[in-house]
């Protein structure tokens, strides 16, 4: 066992570190504030090869694994949390063509995405299916050279602004067994994008629901086989919570650091903060919190690498655990700013508002119990 990071490890967490204080920090609460989405800093993520980290290098991407891709988003979330959980989602999309397209379909997206030429979007939430994402109801009818895709999608983070959607939806009969995968070119005829969702975070990525009326897909821009469509879905998940989990260990770590400094400043009864015993143990607490999530989260990557049977339950396990650690550390770094945290001139009320939804996306905290609770009673 070797907790150290290897020498390529700390030259990309070093690059992303970089890029994250060059082009993410200085501009996030503008981002927030305005709700810009910043498709040119996106597209230099991809430059960077930050678009297509563990996506195989035969599709262009830099085949990292999930451990090394962790390390990254973390620096990148440091910057600025809602880009780099895009970017997180942009990764698993292209990750998820590349493992289970046919090798056309592949070629025909994921070089572009990767690059950054093409940005994705996945859709599994439906109004009435959000943490049930198994009873989705739209429906993919087979027709004579294709399917024709009917139905609603809901929460689309990147949709209206995204060039290509991985939908999953119904072609079979009810349950997980009914669901296909499609890729599905975003202004393909009969996609309808809802209004811009007013959001308490994560404003620097418009979020949308999506409807589909009659849109005609080709039979070759199914993934994989029909009826696997929850289980390719899942495995993108499994990846995409360590990556939400990663993304909140980052801001946790950003809002440590900025506690850290204002308590040196910042002198009250004659003398600064971070003398009194009580702030300094607030802050240890913190510091072990956040030291506690990054393993766990590292932990489940190296089962994610490893193809173990428990994979998915570290996944689950990492989520639950980090999202709501790091959301104390970051509500903690708040308090120590007093007065101070609670106004838009600090970045710690953005840190708060971004990472709380860590805890409900990419299946919600109790669903991520339900997943490890099952495993645990089945063993
Ligand atoms: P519900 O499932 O209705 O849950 C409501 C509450 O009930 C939750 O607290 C939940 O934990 C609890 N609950 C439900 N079932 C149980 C149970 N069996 N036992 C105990 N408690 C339970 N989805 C996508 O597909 N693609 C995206 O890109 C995407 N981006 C998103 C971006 C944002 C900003 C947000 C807010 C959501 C996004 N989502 C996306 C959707 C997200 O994954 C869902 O919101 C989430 O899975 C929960 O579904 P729901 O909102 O329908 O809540
Ligand atoms: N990898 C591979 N296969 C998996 C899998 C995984 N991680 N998880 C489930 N499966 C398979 C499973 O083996 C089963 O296959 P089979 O029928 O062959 O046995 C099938 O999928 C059905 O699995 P379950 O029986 O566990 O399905 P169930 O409906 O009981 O519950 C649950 C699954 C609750 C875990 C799932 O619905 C879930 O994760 N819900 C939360 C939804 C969610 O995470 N949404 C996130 C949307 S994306 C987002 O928020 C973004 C910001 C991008």
């Amino acid at each position: 066992m070797d907790f150290q990071l290897t020498e390529d490890q700390l030259a990309f967490q070093a690059s992303a570190r970089e890029f994250a204080r060059r082009e993410l920090a200085p501009h996030a609460a503008v981002w927030d504030a305005e709700e810009i989405f910043p498709v040119d800093v996106i597209r230099r993520a991809g430059e960077m090869g930050f678009l297509g980290l563990y996506t195989p290098e035969a599709h262009g991407g830099l085949g990292l694994s999930r451990q090394d891709a962790a390390i990254v988003f973390e620096e990148l979330a440091a910057g600025c949390t809602s880009t780099a959980a895009y970017l997180t989602i942009h990764n698993m999309v292209a990750w998820m063509i590349a493992s289970f397209g046919q090798p056309a379909l592949a070629e025909a997206w994921v070089p572009r995405m990767v690059s950054g030429a093409v940005l994705g979007s996945y859709c599994l939430t439906e109004p009435g299916a959000g943490s049930d994402a198994a009873s989705l109801k739209t429906r993919a009818e087979r027709e004579e050279d294709g399917y024709r895709l009917n139905g609603s999608k809901m929460f689309i983070s990147g949709a209206g602004s995204t060039d290509v959607l991985v939908v999953m939806a119904r072609t079979g009969g009810q349950g997980p067994r009914g669901i296909s995968a499609f890729v599905v070119p975003a202004d393909a005829p009969g996609i309808h994008y809802g209004k811009k969702e007013k959001k308490m975070g994560w404003n620097s990525q418009p979020t949308r629901g999506i409807t589909f009326d009659n849109v005609r897909v080709p039979a070759s821009h199914l993934l994989g086989e029909e009826g696997m469509g929850f289980a390719y879905a899942m495995k993108g998940l499994d990846g995409g919570r360590i990556n939400i989990a990663t993304c909140a260990v980052g801001t946790a770590q950003a809002a440590l650091k900025a506690a850290m400094r204002y308590v040196q400043e910042r002198q009250q009864f004659g003398q600064p903060l971070s003398d009194f015993q009580t702030v300094q143990f607030r802050l240890a607490d913190m510091l072990t919190e956040l030291v506690a999530a990054r393993q766990m989260v590292r932990l489940a990557a190296f089962k994610l690498d490893a193809a173990s049977a428990d994979a998915t339950a570290y996944c689950a396990m990492a989520k639950r655990f980090a999202t709501d650690l790091s959301f104390n550390v970051v509500n903690n770094a708040l308090q120590l700013f007093g007065g101070y945290g609670y106004l838009k001139d600090f970045p710690l009320e953005r840190h708060l508002r971004d990472v709380r939804v860590h805890q409900i996306l990419e299946g919600t905290n109790e669903v991520m119990r339900m997943i490890v609770a099952r495993r645990l009673l089945a063993d």
